[in-house]
């Protein structure tokens, strides 16, 4: 019994002490934006973020509209509905966020010029803690691998 009930408070200790502190580091890749059909209020723009730490987007920008929002998508009685992530998206560390149809994703709101298919959008993302993020979306009706 005695050697077991030594090595039970190391085990402890190792696991109360700190973890190596993780600077706060957001990459953004794989932008992409829908192309705006004449009148459209808004379109739908994608990235794929990579968050060094637990991290948060709290915000974006572009020059290519209004302002831009944070989106999720529910169901609600059978129906598809966006709503605003008023908090933002939360970013856990060490994972993969993809932003994408059908889940959240970023709505340009009162698409100005340039979202023609072929073109690109300047997209910047504030994070909680990283450092802003720009990315330049490509302007395409559906991503490279639902195109087949
Ligand atoms: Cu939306």
């Amino acid at each position: 019994m005695k050697p077991i009930l030594l090595i039970a408070p190391l085990a402890l200790l190792v696991a109360c002490s700190p973890k190596a502190q993780v600077e706060p580091a957001v990459t953004a890749s794989d932008a992409w934006c829908r192309p705006a059909v004449a009148g459209a209020p808004a379109v739908g723009c994608y990235v794929t973020l990579d968050s060094a730490a637990d991290d948060r987007l709290v915000a974006a920008q572009s020059p290519a509209g209004e302002r831009v929002e944070i989106h999720t998508m529910t169901m609600d009685g059978g129906v598809m509905r966006m709503r605003q992530l008023e908090d933002g998206l939360p970013l856990p560390a060490g994972e993969t966020t993809a932003l994408k149809p059908g889940a959240e994703h970023l709505m340009l709101i009162g698409p100005t010029s340039g979202l023609d298919e072929g073109g690109e959008v300047t997209l910047t993302l504030n994070f909680e803690k990283a450092p802003p993020a720009t990315v330049t979306a490509q302007i395409r009706s559906a991503p490279h691998a639902m195109e087949h």
